[in-house]
């Protein structure tokens, strides 16, 4: 899939590499890098040849996360927690997490960091509205909560030191769309690779935000104000209608038919800690 023009980078660093993403990308990515660092807080498969490195390490430990980045061209910043949890499981990962990165990136004269945001950054918004990346941001949960606040980490880095950052908006990320609501929401992994492949190689990014998604049929995101990005999606939750379609449509007033992040935005409260 990586145009042949393209020339690969010395050494990129994936976190999150243990994850169902950081899975597709370990394999996906091998053309754009030399060496690939590959990192995450659980257990990795060991490295398959020169041009991988595992280095297990805590989004919450600074110093580990300093070692971790120092030597990289670019970081995919894709660990963290990745669902709705309590506002103190998040915190360390998501919220510390990011500064460490981004601190790190500052310190090691990382040019550019790709940031694994969320569709749960605008979660309020509507099915039935259509928005840009400059839509306010409606979080819909702690979780979307600490991808906001990791988008505005990314904005203060480039303002204050030029660190670039190209935040993608996750839609759904799956093999295949699960229920209704990804039919709008659904990212390949094939596309979710040519998304990294653009926020890698366009230039002069600044802080882009796009929304990760498919050539879906129906879509609630608008990725003009990214365009400069050139990114093209190729696949479409439609081959998947007909299987999806046989699954009950939730009713009118359900979060998961109402909101843009679903069920996301009905989550908690989780009571007295
Ligand atoms: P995942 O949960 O499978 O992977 C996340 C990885 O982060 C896990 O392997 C986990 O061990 C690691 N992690 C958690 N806490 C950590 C810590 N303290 N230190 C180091 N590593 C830690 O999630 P998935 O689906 O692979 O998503 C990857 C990224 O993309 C996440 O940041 C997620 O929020 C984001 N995303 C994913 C979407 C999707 O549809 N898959 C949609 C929107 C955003
Ligand atoms: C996300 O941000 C989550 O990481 C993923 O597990 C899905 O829930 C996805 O959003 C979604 O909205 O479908």
């Amino acid at each position: 899939m990586p145009s042949s023009s393209l020339t690969p980078f010395n050494r990129l660093l994936l976190t999150g590499a243990a994850g169902g993403l950081g899975k597709v990308l370990r394999d996906s990515l091998q053309p754009y890098a030399q060496v690939l660092r590959l990192s995450d807080i659980s257990e990795m498969a060991p490295a398959r040849s020169a041009h991988e490195e595992i280095q297990r390490c805590d989004l919450a430990d600074k110093q580990a996360v300093h070692a971790l980045v120092e030597g990289v061209d670019m970081i995919l910043h894709f660990g963290g927690v990745s669902v709705e949890r309590p506002f103190e499981e998040i915190l360390g990962a998501n919220i510390s997490g990011v500064f460490h990165i981004y601190e790190a990136a500052r310190r090691h004269g990382v040019k550019r960091v790709i940031f694994a945001s969320s569709n749960h950054v605008i979660g309020f918004y509507g099915q039935d509205q259509v928005i840009d990346a400059h839509a306010p941001r409606r979080p819909d949960s702690y979780y979307g909560l600490s991808k906001s606040y990791g988008e505005d980490m990314a904005s203060f880095y480039f303002d204050r030191y030029g660190i670039e950052t190209v935040s993608l908006r996750i839609g759904s990320s799956f093999a295949e769309p699960l229920n209704h609501r990804m039919l709008d929401t659904w990212l390949s992994y094939d596309d979710l690779t040519r998304l990294v492949e653009r926020a890698l190689y366009a230039p002069d990014v600044g802080h882009t935000v796009v929304y990760g998604v498919s050539a879906n049929q129906t879509v609630w995101w608008d990725n003009r104000l990214a365009a400069h990005l050139d990114y093209q999606p190729q696949d479409s939750s439609e081959a998947f209608r007909a299987q999806v379609e046989h699954q009950p449509l939730p009713a009118t007033d359900d979060p998961a038919r109402r909101y843009q992040g679903g069920a996301f935005a009905a989550s908690g409260p989780f009571g007295d800690h």
